[in-house]
């Protein structure tokens, strides 16, 4: 096994809090030296504190192209980062009576926009330094169930999985790996404020196993994928939810 990520530059943004913050914390346990990058900068300064290891935080709204170019940069420092994990989104829950235009293009904005924002700049940086490094985007197993009150998120997500799959083809003569997760609905900081908290018992009924799915059950599959023990996996997309959509 070669999970170990001595030496490997990751940014994870989002991760503040909830599932990127678990992410954060299992790529530094691994050994990358992270960044964490979000639009609550306080949120990703205290959570690199504990996680500690080199860990840093930074302020970044990831629908800011100019915002998100800068800090690709600082990040870099020699040249570019080796992993990218596009995990920040919102997670709304919207009847569709309520779902306006300007609701949509929020999401389409913060959940996919952003998603080629990061990867554009982390590539071709990549490219440029002659690294094989790797993108991770966080999906969601909802594309698959077409979970209710999240439209405008769910088709989002299905582009992120369409994104995903695209960018590894453009991508994978450089030696560029680009993967996605889709979790289930998972207990994060987000989650546990918001209706969809009342969703666990429905959720589990549909799971092949009981339990309430944690940020560390999604971290430690992602930590995978950005290894070297996933060298030989690109464009694919792994559902992470206890069975509840069998594929
Ligand atoms: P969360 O709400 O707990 O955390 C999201 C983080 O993203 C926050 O720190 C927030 O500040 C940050 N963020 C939001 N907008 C941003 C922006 N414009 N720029 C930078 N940062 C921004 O969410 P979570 O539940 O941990 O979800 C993390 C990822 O997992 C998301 O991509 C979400 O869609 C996905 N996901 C979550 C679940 C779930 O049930 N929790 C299920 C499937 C997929
Ligand atoms: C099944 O991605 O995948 C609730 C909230 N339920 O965000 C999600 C399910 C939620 C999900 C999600």
């Amino acid at each position: 096994m070669s999970t170990s990520l001595d030496g490997r530059k990751a940014v994870v943004t989002g991760g503040a809090q909830g599932i990127g913050r678990a992410i954060a914390q299992a790529l530094a346990d691994a050994g990358a030296e992270v960044v964490i990058s979000d639009i609550n900068g306080e949120g990703a300064k205290s959570a690199a504190a504990e996680i500690g290891q080199g860990a840093e935080g930074v302020t970044c709204d990831s629908t800011d192209a100019a915002q998100v170019e800068r800090m690709l940069e600082d990040a870099a420092q020699d040249g570019a980062i080796d992993i990218l994990v596009n995990n920040a989104s919102i997670v709304p829950f919207i009847p569709w009576d309520d779902v306006d235009l300007a609701h949509w293009q929020k999401i389409i904005d913060t959940n996919l926009t952003s998603v080629f924002i990061a990867s554009r700049k982390a590539t071709d940086m990549m490219r440029a330094a002659g690294r094989k490094g790797t993108v991770l985007n966080i999906a969601s197993n909802a594309f698959y169930a077409g979970t209710p009150n999240m439209s405008a998120y769910v088709a989002a997500k299905g582009g992120v999985i369409g994104f995903t799959r695209a960018l590894a083809t453009e991508v994978g003569k450089y030696g560029i790996r680009v993967n996605a997760v889709t979790p289930g609905l998972t207990e994060s900081d987000g989650v546990k404020v918001s209706p969809h908290a009342e969703s666990f018992g429905f959720v589990e009924m549909l799971q092949a196993m009981p339990g309430k799915g944690q940020p560390a059950d999604i971290a430690k599959v992602v930590a995978f994928l950005v290894s070297d023990d996933a060298g030989w996996m690109t464009g694919q997309c792994v559902n992470v939810d206890a069975g509840m959509i069998r594929l």
